[in-house]
């Protein structure tokens, strides 16, 4: 299908370009006065509502169920598993009053769900045949975040929180869930075109109360890594503290083995800061809220033939399926309709003006490289569907290599450094997988480590980068979000 086109142009700095993007097209206003908090516009909400749709379906696809648990956690709760609450503590939002009396318990905000599910899984499993129980819910969540707040990015209030929790019989059973939950979450990433490398945390970075975490991890255009989603083995840590626990069949009991998995809005700030350009938003046509604009070219004495044609196509173009705008805007000119909508990330616009209307054409122009594309009238629907589809691939593509280029193996922690502070990215680095020593290449580097490989561990000959101990795994290091 040819080579894939380069974005549209690409410079300044991201960060404001980002804020910028989001301010203008707009997506999400930042301007409410609490702190690490943000509110959805109409058309951010547009497209936030199609990205919640893509992750609701591959998760009912698996086979989970969708639920609604209460946003208060009884302080008791929450604090019943040690680990969970050592790591917690210090992000928790308490509501302590009702009115002016003060609550005989405190209430939480949950920063996540695990202590107000399980309770009532409790309740909920006793035999062999209640299990799996595999269930998701789409909430927000509250966090005091201590470090520099972002917009979508790093919240004290996470509005899109997609958290799946299940149970099961067996350790097995549980560890083929996490290989689920991963293959979920990829599914995801992959129809939003969002490039990932997936790492299993090290010990002193997994879930609080898990036995290991795997992150998704993608790299954002200033060369920071931002974690987009993580699938937790929770072993019997939480059953143990919340006493989940089902009957055998030889009537011995058995504490449940348990999984957990989440994604939020950074979803969201990685679709639209992976794909954009110097115009604004990309957007793959699966989210897009606005799939195809047409904006008529209209002339003297033409204007009714030409308004007439466009509607027609838009018609045409619905009935196809497809979520289509028509820019009549009498007071806009043509180039402002652009500018508008390439703003805004309309994969494919439409234009007719009068040589279309003498021809029998209509002009298709993409977003991504804003190439035009004359067409046959008669062939406009099928030509736009095709158009969309290569579309989608090719900035599926376009984000790949571009990540791909930003994973590089090194060998020594200058050369490390060095790329981290010029392209930035991910590094991969022969590592001995002492703790200590992983701490303190994290200081040298001032990076973090992002773990290693996810299923594909290898051991490399050769020295540890940092102590020059035997290595026994590659790691990945990058400066994150
Ligand atoms: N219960 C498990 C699933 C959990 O809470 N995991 S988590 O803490 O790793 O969060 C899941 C995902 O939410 C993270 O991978 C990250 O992408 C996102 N996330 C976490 N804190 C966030 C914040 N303050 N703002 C935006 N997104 C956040
Ligand atoms: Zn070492």
């Amino acid at each position: 299908m040819g080579k894939v086109p380069e974005r549209a142009q690409w410079s300044g700095n991201f960060g404001e370009w980002f804020h910028r993007v989001i301010s203008e097209v707009p997506i999400y206003d930042i301007r409410y006065p609490v702190k690490g908090t943000g509110v959805w516009t109409p058309y951010g909400f547009k497209i936030r509502k199609e990205v919640v749709e893509v992750i609701r379906e591959e998760l009912l696809k698996r086979g989970h169920e969708e639920v609604l648990f209460p946003l208060l956690i009884p302080e008791y709760m929450l604090k019943k598993e040690a680990e969970h609450i050592r790591n917690f503590e210090e992000q928790v939002f308490w509501v302590t009053h009702g009115g002016t009396t003060p609550l005989d318990v405190k209430l939480a905000l949950r920063p996540t769900s695990e202590t107000a599910i399980y309770p009532m899984f409790q309740l909920w499993i006793n035999a062999y045949s209640d299990l799996p129980v595999k269930i998701f819910q789409i909430v927000n969540v509250f966090r005091y975040e201590t470090k520099a707040t972002k917009p979508m990015i790093r919240v004290r209030e996470v509005s899109t929180f997609k958290e799946a929790h299940t149970a099961h019989a067996t350790r097995e059973e549980a560890e083929e869930q996490v290989r689920e939950g991963v293959e979920i979450y990829s599914r995801i990433f992959d129809s939003l075109g969002i490039p990932y490398v997936k790492s299993v945390r090290p010990d002193w970075d997994k879930f609080p109360g898990a036995e290991y975490s795997v992150a998704f991890d993608t790299v954002m255009p200033d060369g920071r890594v931002l974690q987009i989603g993580t699938v937790h083995f929770l072993g019997q840590g939480f059953s143990k503290a919340f006493d989940i626990k089902y009957m055998k069949a030889d009537g011995n009991y058995e504490y449940v083995w348990q999984t957990c998995y989440g994604i939020s809005e950074r979803v969201i700030a990685a679709l639209i800061s992976v794909h954009g350009d110097d115009h604004g938003l990309v957007l793959p046509s699966r989210v897009a809220p606005v799939q195809v604009v047409v904006i008529p070219i209209v002339y003297k004495g033409r204007e009714e033939d030409i308004l007439r044609t466009c509607r027609e196509v838009v018609g045409e173009l619905e009935k196809a399926g497809l979520r289509v705008k028509l820019d009549d805007r009498k007071e806009e000119t043509p180039g402002s309709k652009y500018f508008t909508w390439e703003l805004k990330g309309a994969p494919v616009r439409v234009e007719v003006g009068p040589r279309d209307l003498d021809k029998g054409t209509a002009v298709l122009v993409r977003r991504d490289s804003l190439e035009k594309l004359t067409v046959e009238r008669a062939r406009l629907v099928e030509e736009t569907k095709t158009l969309l589809e290569r579309i989608d691939s090719d900035i599926k593509d376009r984000a790949k290599r571009w990540l791909d280029e930003r994973v590089v193996r090194k060998e020594s922690l200058e050369e490390a450094k060095k790329l981290l502070e010029t392209q930035g990215g991910i590094v991969e680095l022969r590592w001995c997988g002492n703790t200590g020593c992983g701490q303190d290449l994290e200081t040298k580097l001032d990076a973090r480590v992002l773990g290693w490989p996810y299923g594909d561990a290898c051991s490399p000959e050769g020295p540890c980068v940092n102590c020059g101990s035997k290595a026994n795994m590659i790691i990945r290091v990058g400066r994150s979000y």
